[in-house]
């Protein structure tokens, strides 16, 4: 029998709701409730100062605003990616017309591994998306190197990266373009929502038309482009959500670091060492389990769920084994040994700034007698 109340992967973090209620007011009021209006402005800019970085692009959802980020550089052929990440990442490019091409993972850092995007480069490679996987930053230098001697773009998948820095700043200041999600599950939600990065404002420019169907004025429309504008309501939401990121972020880091001191009695699973050089969001607290646990994955994700524990098997199956992508010759099992066998054994715990030290030793108590449980 679940002692306490469900705890799942994550739970969406929400401002006192009187403060929600003057903006909702305020949109009643004025009837302005898209299309660029005072609170898109407002986030637009606080956003920027926020992560520090200059170029901002708010956007409906991260998977919009991926695909305005290909557009924008008007790609062509293949893109090296990783298939260790949520299939929405995979799905831009194919919605694109472009060819995912796989690229195996770090063991340590579970992030694109650079020596196997070089060997994925063909002659159509355009460009590389890594992705920030958990909000722990990709080799971006290597990333760069690589970018500028094989004259590709980069677009960073940032979608777990809010607030991420490295020692020179904003971790989204690399590449031609990241792209953020603010949907209800990350760390800094606008329920939907996300923003594109850009590396200048000709860029920012570009992505701004894209999201608005390429409209200039009443009668110009400078190019093909789409509906992916964040409505005012999200926009307003956001505002109101940085005065309580830091706050929050702080909570996270707490729930972090009691996950670590508890489950270093649990020799059964291994937690991801902390990132090195960088400050991070907290996005995820992913464990492995390991080989020799005498239990598998999959049995401690369906006894964490017996005991009211939502744990997530983030990211399984890998999008390398999705219908659609099976077939493509990088998705062959012999390609991504690292991902393989990464996406069998992680399992994501809950984590958000609610989640308390009771239900932290709850939580690793189930998966501390998992053994002895099955036994
Ligand atoms: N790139 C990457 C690397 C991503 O991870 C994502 C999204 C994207 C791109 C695309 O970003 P967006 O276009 O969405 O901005 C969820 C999210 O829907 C998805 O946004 C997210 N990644 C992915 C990692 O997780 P599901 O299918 O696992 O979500 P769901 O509905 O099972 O929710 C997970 C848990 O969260 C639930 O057990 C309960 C809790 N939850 C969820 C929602 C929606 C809440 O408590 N409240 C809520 O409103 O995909």
């Amino acid at each position: 029998m679940a002692e306490g109340r469900p705890l799942y992967v994550t739970r969406p973090t929400l401002p006192p709701l009187q403060e929600v209620i003057p903006i909702l007011e305020d949109l009643w009021e004025s009837r302005i409730l898209s299309n660029g209006g005072r609170y898109h402005q407002e986030f637009e800019a606080a956003l920027g100062t926020y992560l520090g970085v200059e170029h901002v692009s708010l956007v409906a959802n991260a998977t919009l605003g991926l695909m305005l980020a290909l557009k924008q550089c008007a790609l062509k052929g293949q893109v090296i990616t990783t298939p260790f990440s949520f299939v929405g990442t995979s799905h831009t490019l194919a919605l694109s017309g472009l060819e995912p091409v796989f690229a195996d993972i770090d063991p340590v850092t579970l992030n694109l591994d650079p020596a196997a995007v070089t060997a994925a480069l063909t002659p159509q490679t355009s460009a590389i998306m890594p992705v920030h996987i958990f909000g722990r930053a990709c080799d971006t230098e290597a990333f760069e190197a690589l970018a500028n001697a094989h004259n590709l773009r980069l677009i960073y998948d940032a979608a777990h990266a809010f607030g991420v820095r490295d020692s020179g700043g904003s971790v989204l200041r690399h590449g031609d373009m990241s792209v953020l999600s603010f949907h209800a599950t990350k760390v800094f939600n606008t329920f939907e929502g996300g923003a594109v990065i850009c590396r200048d404002a000709t860029t920012k420019e570009g992505i701004d038309e894209l999201r608005n169907f390429g409209i200039i004025d009443e009668v110009t429309v400078s190019r093909v482009g789409m509906n992916a504008k964040m409505n005012e309501f999200s926009a307003g939401l956001g505002l109101l959500q940085l005065k309580y990121i830091d706050e929050a972020t702080e909570r996270r880091g707490q729930a972090d670091a009691r996950y670590r001191d508890l489950l270093a009695q649990v020799p059964e699973v291994r937690c991801l060492p902390l990132a090195s050089g960088q400050t991070g969001n907290k996005y995820s607290f992913p464990i492995l389990v390991q080989p020799d646990a005498g239990f598998t994955r999959d049995a401690l994700y369906e006894r964490l769920r017996a005991n009211g524990i939502y744990a997530r098997r983030y990211f399984y199956p890998l999008i390398s084994d999705m219908p659609m992508y099976r077939h493509l010759p990088s998705a062959q099992p012999e390609n991504l040994p690292v991902a393989r066998d990464i996406a069998q054994r992680i399992l994501c715990l809950p984590l958000s700034p609610d989640l308390d030290a009771v239900e932290q030793q709850r939580i690793v108590k189930v998966i501390a007698e998992t053994k002895t449980g099955l036994s």
